[in-house]
């Protein structure tokens, strides 16, 4: 029989305020993009996405990443941008943290280091807010967007026919 597993990925969450507040920003996007919004639950930057992860590998990732000890920061999404490869509008900052990279970094060491390498290109700090976009030229962020991140967590991604539903596994609070 099959080994059941889970598909992982490590990010940061907003809290309900400033998910409203995103997804306006996504509507802003939509005017000028088309595309599909996200749905609001679903907001979220991703630290790292690992993908399918054997079940019974999960509380060996749970305790490595419990063991990881990053500062609290403060991310300002003050950008869109438009990426062609997989249409995607996404918000981002001019200047990422370096505490934001940091933890980035981390996470995707730590879980490499015990087999379960982040996929894809490097990271690149970024929110999506619109899918299948239409329209290439992204406007200017009126209002810039603050966030306060004080944890990140690690979601499970369940594909269904209507996209992606997410479940929260475990977070973890900054100091
Ligand atoms: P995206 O928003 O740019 O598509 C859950 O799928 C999250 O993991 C999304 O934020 C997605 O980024 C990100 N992700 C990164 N690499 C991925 C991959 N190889 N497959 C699916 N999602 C990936």
């Amino acid at each position: 029989m099959a080994e059941e597993s889970r598909r992982l990925f490590v990010a940061l969450w907003p809290g309900p305020a400033l998910a409203d507040r995103l997804h306006d920003l996504a509507g802003e996007a939509h005017r000028d993009c088309g595309g599909r919004r996200m749905r609001r639950e679903t907001l979220h930057l991703t630290l790292a996405f690992i993908g399918a992860v054997p079940a019974d590998r999960l509380p060996e990732l749970l305790a490595l990443l419990g063991q990881l000890r990053a500062p609290r920061f403060q991310v300002q999404l003050n950008s869109l941008g438009y990426w062609p490869h997989n249409h995607i509008v996404w918000a981002g900052c001019a200047e990422p943290p370096p505490a934001l990279l940091q933890l980035a970094a981390d996470i995707r060491r730590q879980t490499a280091a015990i087999g379960l390498p982040a996929s894809g290109p490097a990271f690149v700090p970024h929110m999506t807010l619109l899918r299948k976009a239409t329209a290439t030229c992204t406007p200017p962020v009126a209002e810039p967007v603050v966030w306060d991140v004080v944890e990140w967590v690690l979601v499970e991604s369940c594909l269904t026919p209507h996209g992606a539903d997410y479940h929260r596994v475990a977070g973890w609070a900054l100091d």
